[in-house]
């Protein structure tokens, strides 16, 4: 028997999915599995319309809105994408600082995501809304530890409020920091924004460390099969993050997490930002039938509604012919901090952040100490008038790019490719799933009326569909 669920909208996620699922029920055991699955990004925003004639330097401000979640990144991507054109080298102060102000927002993405977004998939909060109505399906959690991971929920929330204000140190206020602009940053490195950041790093440190690690590994031991549930196509792609050496060149630099690719058959690439393509066959926009570079006079963000075969607002980016998965699995993957015995999977995108976390923090207090009080964080940055550039780097959801033609120093074309976008896409001209939908392929399902086993699959990607259509 053939049946098509649909969860419409997705909750607990960051702007607006729908997920639909066409199952197979299997005559022997009668347990109904996806078959295939489609992910639509259900909302147009056309943020890269609004850059079109716009100044260059309005571009770390404007893109930073195109979401609350990531915006350091898109305004350090859009900082470093004008800065390499332009071969220029922020002051090391201003290298330090943006780590530091991107380093926090990483650290309030993961908890979110955790304990806000995703623990709910796995256990039932209060008995009241917003905590129901709630899932009944596979609820694995006794009482005691419900209790204590729901304590852990609400300490969460504390935990994130304060990682923004330490992100706000440096970057004047959060979530869009007015602070990282090119050129470097305006924020001034001082003894006492670095004694009241390293305060709060310790208290969040102690909660990544001790309590965030610990109540990953319980779900891991409660729910082992989830182990193998929610795999994906496996071909890991990162962009690299968190700069390590003064460079004009973030894409090049030594950087903690390292970019480049790493195939499901193992084989390993360095990035080669040539073959970043999207696709738009099953996407609301006008464009060619072939993928599309992002750099190329052809990519374009023009609404094309309604289209035939299409189904979701968010294009496909697509690495030569690879659907990709980007993220902070495949972060730890592609720099071995994570072994070949570690497949993509619910529990292993989950222990990957609180791996990624424990990283962090050691950098942080490095990067701290590294930082002179009064040192320069700012130079001047001369453009030329005419040019076309990208900046690189890693969001916490995964690898993120913003392209650019800049002429008389207005943009004529702005585009942005985000991590939701890579791993939520819909289908290419050639039928390939996107990450997400692939990973969703196999998936059984309890009872059509709670597909909960699906959302774990779902969220565990983490997706923000405001960035993914932006
Ligand atoms: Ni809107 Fe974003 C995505 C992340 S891209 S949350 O996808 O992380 O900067």
């Amino acid at each position: 028997m053939k049946q098509t669920i649909i969860i419409d909208p997705v909750t607990r996620i960051e702007g607006h999915l729908k997920i639909a699922l066409d199952m197979d029920t299997d005559a022997h055991t009668g347990k109904n599995r996806v078959r295939t699955a489609r992910a639509s990004g259900t909302m147009f925003r056309g943020m890269e319309k609004i850059l079109e004639g716009r100044d260059a330097f309005d571009a770390p401000i404007i893109t930073a809105r195109v979401c609350g979640v990531c915006p350091v990144s898109h305004a350090y991507a859009a900082s470093i994408a004008l800065e390499s054109s332009a071969a220029f080298t922020p002051p090391k102060n201003a290298r330090l600082v943006r780590n530091l102000i991107l380093a926090a927002n990483f650290l309030q993405s993961h908890i979110l995501h955790f304990y806000h977004l995703s623990l709910l998939d796995f256990m039932q909060g209060p008995s009241m809304p917003p905590w129901r109505p709630a899932s009944k399906v596979d609820m694995r959690f006794n009482t005691v530890e419900s209790e204590e991971l729901f304590k852990h929920y609400d300490l969460a929330l504390d935990m994130r409020r304060k990682t923004h204000s330490m992100g706000a140190i440096f970057g004047g206020h959060l979530p869009h920091p007015a602070s990282i602009i090119p050129g470097g940053v305006t924020a001034v490195v001082s003894r006492e924004r670095i004694d009241q950041y390293q305060g709060m790093l310790k208290e969040i440190s102690q909660f990544g460390t001790e309590i965030y690690a610990s109540d990953v590994e319980l779900l891991a031991h409660t729910y082992p099969d989830y182990l193998q549930i929610g795999g994906g196509p496996e071909n890991l792609i990162a962009y690299g993050v968190f700069v390590e050496e003064d460079s004009s060149s973030v894409t090049s630099a030594k950087r903690l997490f390292p970019g480049g690719v790493l195939f499901a058959d193992g084989t390993r690439e360095a990035l080669d930002s040539s073959q970043i393509m999207e696709s738009v066959a099953c996407s609301w926009y006008e464009g060619p039938t072939g993928a599309t570079h992002p750099g190329s006079s052809k990519a374009s963000t023009t609404a094309l509604y309604p289209k035939s075969g299409a189904y979701s607002w968010t294009k496909s980016p697509r690495y030569k012919t690879f659907a990709m998965e980007a993220g902070a699995f495949a972060r730890m993957k592609i720099a071995g901090l994570f072994g070949s015995e570690k497949r993509a999977s619910v529990i292993t995108r989950h222990q990957a952040r609180v791996l990624e976390a424990k990283e962090l923090v050691r950098a942080m207090g490095r990067w701290l100490e590294q930082l002179e009080v009064g040192g320069a964080v700012y130079e001047a940055l001369k453009l030329p008038a005419s040019v076309s550039g990208f900046g690189a780097l890693e969001a916490p959801r995964g690898a993120l790019g913003h392209w650019f033609t800049l002429v008389d120093g207005k943009f004529t074309s702005y585009q942005i490719i985000t991590p939701t976008c890579i791993n939520a896409s819909p289908a290419d001209e050639k039928g390939l799933p996107g990450a997400m939908e692939a990973a969703l392929a196999g998936t059984v399902i309890t009872d059509s009326s709670d597909a909960v086993e699906a959302l774990r699959v779902v969220h565990s990607f983490d997706p923000c569909l405001a960035c993914a259509v932006h």
